[in-house]
């Protein structure tokens, strides 16, 4: 009898009709021929092999070059189970409108049937996705992304328990570009276009949006977060996990180089983008990164803001809408040098200064986890690190102070359930917009968010050793608006002052907010703030919060009557506090 992988194989073939149909088995030999391929369509352009041996560069179209969040949808049988800040269509709708745009979508294509495991091969937190592709470039992205091929095909054996995510490039054109979801099934289809999340359907579509609704049912968490461990002067590491929305710098906190190091405070990666964390039998809660590899964003990065990846990224790396230099290397804007004369832009056209930035701002790197000089020896642990601290935060130009402690549990679901964050280029749409977004999941989570806040609320209890929830922003300006706090690693200032929270021996005042550092208990050794700067990095105006509490409220009652009480307790609760003070 075929397995329902071979089935499910063939009913894709029969719908997209593809010349050829391979199993990949994710060895290095496959790879190469990959690439090779590649190279050949023009696919991949090879880059300095002595300055970057085994490294490449990918241009997408330019209508796709980031997530399509308007062109995604959550296709549940109840709209109310997508809820208000999803698109939703039913499954039979979703499924009549798009299966068209399959059929026949490989013809003269190969089908690549990628096998590949979210987690650890070993961990009982792992999952298994299967994604059909008909774009080479997705499939050696996937490798680096993944525990792909023969590892998965052989956890895997005859089960039918795999997530299986159709995907074809179509005609890349946006019109005919759609990303669903069916989180009852545990099925994803993605047409249309061959960028990032929308194509690696490992990562947001499976490993939050599918794994969100996996994890509400089951009693675990598919969260937006980076791991870290942050090492002590005495060799203790202490695992934070934290939210921050896309292109905010989640990669950069992961990897970071501390400013602390002389006094023995160092940061191990464990992962950069994602968190499936589960409550063990120790009372811990245990995260492990599903995924293999960063698909980081590009600008910016550089030998300040990120040295671990800019090592990780010197060799066997995937780049995907930089520029490209004349002497065969990639650039982007902030990379440490000035733009070298013969510049291609990320369309490869001769780049001009008019022509706007050389790199794509969403331009981006794909490199295996295991490359950084930061990575955690514990990365891969099977039972996941036990996390300390979750931590929440965003862009605010204003409002958000430096960094806060929740007063408890349900207040920090309150905190998370109210991040706010200004727009990036992750994402089609409007740059540098305010907008709402939860837990960094509003893009993420493939179910009514009002149920997510409850499934929050509910896992606190259910955590004996419960993690300390903290919010931080580290894009505070000032009136003239430049960035208040230099970031990258003075962030770890931050960190020591959670840690030190954490092991009861830091100081902090509370606030109608929750606590706030005193000045005294951040260590701001060897940096230039002015006492003045530290107030207002610290500062909450209850002015601004009164607002923003309002703000939060109007953002609520998108929910209804499926808003859990408690987090419409905790706003009534801080708009008092932020009245009468706190007692
Ligand atoms: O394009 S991705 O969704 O993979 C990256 C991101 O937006 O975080
Ligand atoms: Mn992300």
């Amino acid at each position: 009898m075929p397995s329902a992988l071979e089935k499910w194989v063939d009913e894709s073939a029969r719908l997209t009709k593809p010349a050829k149909i391979v199993y990949c088995d994710g060895s290095e030999q496959e790879y190469q021929q990959l690439v090779a391929e590649m190279l050949v369509t023009g696919q991949l352009i090879e880059l300095n092999q002595r300055k970057r041996p085994r490294s490449y560069l990918h241009r997408s179209d330019p209508s796709d070059v980031a997530r399509t969040e308007g062109l995604t949808f959550i296709c549940t049988r109840e709209r109310d189970d997508a809820g208000p800040t999803n698109n939703w269509m039913s499954p039979e709708a979703a499924k009549e409108k798009v299966r068209p745009l399959f059929d026949g979508a490989m013809r003269n294509r190969t089908m690549y049937v990628v096998p590949y495991i979210m987690g650890p091969a070993d961990s009982p937190y792992s999952k298994i996705g299967v994604e059909i592709t008909d774009s080479p470039y997705v499939v050696a992205s996937m490798r680096k992304m993944s525990r792909m091929g023969a590892a998965a095909l052989e956890r895997l054996g005859n089960s039918d328990d795999f997530v299986p995510g159709l995907h074809s490039i179509g005609d890349l054109s946006p019109e005919r570009r759609f990303i669903l979801h069916f989180p009852e099934e545990k099925l994803i289809w993605s047409v249309g276009s061959g960028y990032g999340g929308n194509a690696l359907l490992g990562k947001k579509c499976f490993a939050l949006r599918i794994a969100s609704w996996m994890a509400h049912d089951e009693g675990w968490m598919a969260e937006h977060m980076l791991i870290l461990g942050l090492e002590d002067p005495s060799g203790k590491v202490t695992y934070m996990a934290a939210a921050f929305p896309s292109a905010c710098g989640k990669t950069n906190l992961a990897m970071m180089v501390s400013a602390l190091e002389s006094q023995g405070y160092r940061v191990w990666t464990v992962g950069d983008d994602i968190a499936w964390m589960h409550v063990a039998e120790d009372g811990t809660l245990r995260a492990i990164n599903p995924e293999a590899g960063f698909f980081g964003v590009a600008p910016h990065t550089n030998l300040k803001t990120n040295p671990n990846v800019m090592a990780a990224l010197s060799h066997d790396a995937i780049f995907t809408n930089t520029a490209l230099a004349p002497e065969g290397d990639i650039w982007w804007e902030g990379i440490g040098s000035e733009p070298p004369k013969g510049l291609l832009n990320w369309r490869g056209e001769a780049w001009s200064p008019e022509l706007g930035p050389a790199a794509h701002p969403n331009s981006r790197y794909t490199v295996a986890a295991s490359q950084a000089p930061s990575i955690s020896p514990h990365w891969e642990d099977p039972q996941g690190v036990p996390i300390s601290a979750l931590i929440f935060g965003g862009r605010r130009a204003r409002v958000a102070p430096l960094v806060y402690e929740a007063r408890n549990w349900q207040h920090g679901v309150y905190m998370g359930a109210t991040m706010a964050s200004e727009t990036t280029a992750a994402a089609t749409g409007k740059v540098g917009v305010t907008r709402r977004d939860p837990m960094a999941m509003l893009p993420f989570c493939g179910y009514n968010m009002a149920d997510y806040f409850q499934h929050w609320l509910d896992m606190g209890p259910r955590i004996r050793r419960a993690p300390k929830i903290f919010y931080v922003n580290w894009f505070r300006r000032d009136a003239g608006g430049k960035f208040q706090w230099p970031g990258y690693g003075d962030n770890v200032r931050v960190l020591e002052w959670m840690l030190g929270r954490i092991e009861g021996r830091a100081d902090a005042v509370e606030t109608p907010i929750g606590y706030v550092p005193t000045r005294d208990a951040l260590d701001l050794r060897g940096l230039s703030l002015a006492p003045s700067a530290v107030d207002d990095l610290l500062r909450v105006d209850a002015g601004e919060w009164a607002e923003e509490t309002e703000q939060a409220g109007k953002f609520f009652d998108l929910f209804g009557s499926r808003l859990p009480g408690e987090i419409r307790a905790e706003q009534k609760a801080l708009a008092e506090r932020l009245t009468v003070g706190v007692k």
